[in-house]
């Protein structure tokens, strides 16, 4: 790449202050791919000047929503071009299976596009009537952009994740400064290109590499940001809140989960399969929203047991880049460990291991692990309650309704959780008692840019996607005047 060790501050590609550099890896072949730069403090603080200015001088936020939605089309429409370049890098950074990365692509173009439509919207519906209880005045109620922000993303969907938060920002007028996870920069410097190619008016969007402690922090404490807008682990959305104290910064955290999946035993068997899978599996369960607890109703839990374990025991793990591959290897050697260290806890505290647990065979290079299942583990182990983020499912049978919510609502988190029944009545009635911000009836995982996304509890606060996204990076002012001739 012609911006391998640079930061992209103020429409153009710079050398980190400090000229710090760190290699990012392959992790199906732990080789490096590229170099990038390790921003520091300093470079934070020209970002920010950056963004600061282009927020200041009232270029951006004063732009029409309609002149702004131009600018995101024409990204989205440059991401569609490259999708197939942008999705093999994110398969070389993160791991992931090419069609996934396709998936990941082409949804982010989508939620530019679709913020695209939301800054038009807000043209007409920018300022909206208030009725008061004196006829003297009158007002109005006006959204306006927050500022300038700070967007820290994780590794698991590097690009999207850095749409979730760059397009309704812009969308809303804000101006951003992007801080990608270390462990998979790569797709974000693309987007920072592809701002410079879309001719986005420079500071609007600010791309600055690094560590979370060198370049994170230094973000979150800069006194110039506005709003901090966090996708990543709990202990340092604690840290981000900790930061944003000190000048009572706007915060929405997105953070971890341990989400529940309750089946009931009027269910299709195979169907509980296939979601079940698909709610643990996909993204090698790196996903905050992964169904990573299953509940399953005692007469269907032996035979589903079964039918899982076989299904499971089919997936093929490998090199996501090449064909039929189902799970590719895990992000990095952190989180590789970090996920054996969970499964070897599991079998410590006496639950039994059905399923793999190990590096499959043919595999001596590479962050590469078996799709895993647990059961008879208690509600007090470690792998029942704590998040694995990786491709480990623990599974419990119970026997009535009320156990079920009582038992998927005994957590600390609250991001999702999904309920399966051929009874819609009860599943209806089962999705209003879970304690958690997205709850899916039949099906576990579908993501859609018009709906909102978000965490209870542990789980988060505010929510991203859809109008609430875009209302994430809003204030709203009230105008009152006085129209009165009386004296007041
Ligand atoms: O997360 P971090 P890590 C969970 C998952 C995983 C664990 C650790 O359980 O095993 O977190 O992953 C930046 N100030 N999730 O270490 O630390 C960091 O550089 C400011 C869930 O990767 O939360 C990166 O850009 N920023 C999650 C981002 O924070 C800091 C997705 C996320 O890193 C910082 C990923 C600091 N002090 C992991 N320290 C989800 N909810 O989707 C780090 N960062």
């Amino acid at each position: 790449m012609s911006f391998n060790n640079k930061l992209f501050i103020n429409g153009e590609w710079v050398a980190p202050v400090k000229g710090g550099s760190f290699d990012t890896l392959d992790p199906a072949t732990e080789t490096a791919i590229a170099q990038v730069a390790a921003g520091t403090r300093e470079d934070i603080d020209r970002a920010v000047q950056a963004a600061r200015a282009a927020f200041d001088d009232g270029g951006w936020p004063e732009l029409s929503g309609k002149a702004r939605a131009g600018y995101l089309r024409r990204i989205a429409s440059l991401i569609r071009d490259k999708q197939q370049m942008l999705a093999e890098l994110e398969v070389r950074d993160n791991g992931k299976p090419l069609p996934e990365a396709l998936w990941d692509i082409g949804d982010t173009a989508y939620c530019f596009n679709f913020y695209a439509d939301l800054a038009e919207k807000l043209d007409e519906e920018r300022e909206q009537g208030i009725t008061l209880s004196d006829d003297r005045f009158s007002a109005v109620a006006r959204k306006e952009p927050v500022g300038v922000c700070g967007a820290i993303i994780p590794w698991n969907f590097p690009m999207l994740m850095a749409a979730w938060k760059v397009a309704p920002a812009l969308a809303a007028g804000c101006t951003v400064v992007l801080k990608p996870s270390e462990v998979t920069p790569l797709t974000a410097l693309q987007l920072a290109e592809m701002a410079r190619e879309a001719e986005l008016p420079p500071g609007v969007l600010n791309v600055v590499t690094g560590f979370g402690t060198e370049t994170g922090a230094p973000l979150t404490e800069h006194p110039d940001i506005d709003k901090l807008a966090f996708t990543g682990s709990v202990p340092t959305g604690r840290r981000i809140m900790q930061a944003a104290a000190a000048d009572i910064k706007n915060v929405s955290l997105e953070l971890g989960g341990k989400s529940a999946f309750i089946v009931f035993d009027d269910s299709d068997i195979e169907k509980a399969v296939e979601w079940i899978l698909f709610g643990i599996f996909w993204n090698k369960g790196e996903v905050c929203s992964a169904t990573s607890r299953v509940l399953v109703q005692r007469n269907l839990y032996q035979p589903l047991l079964a039918r899982l374990v076989a299904e499971t025991e089919k997936l093929t793990t490998g090199n996501g880049m090449h064909d039929g591959v189902l799970l590719g290897p895990l992000v990095n050697a952190a989180q590789y460990e970090k996920v054996q260290r969970a499964i070897a806890q599991g079998v410590e505290q006496g639950a039994t291991l059905l399923t793999g647990g190990k590096r499959p065979p043919g595999h001596d290079k590479g962050y590469f692990l078996q799709p895993t299942i647990f059961t008879d583990m208690s509600e007090e182990s470690d792998i029942w309650r704590e998040e694995i983020f990786g491709p480990v499912v623990c599974l419990r049978p119970f026997d009535s309704e009320k156990e079920a919510v009582t038992s998927a609502n005994r957590s600390r988190f609250g991001l999702a959780a999904a309920v399966m029944s051929a009874d819609s009545e009860r599943a209806e009635r089962v999705a209003r008692k879970l304690r958690a911000g997205i709850v899916w009836i039949n099906c576990s995982q579908p993501t859609f840019t018009e709906a909102p996304w978000g965490g209870y509890k542990q789980s988060g606060i505010g929510r991203e996607l859809g109008e609430w996204g875009l209302n994430n990076y809003l204030e709203t002012k009230q105008i009152t005047r006085y129209d009165s001739e009386e004296p007041w």
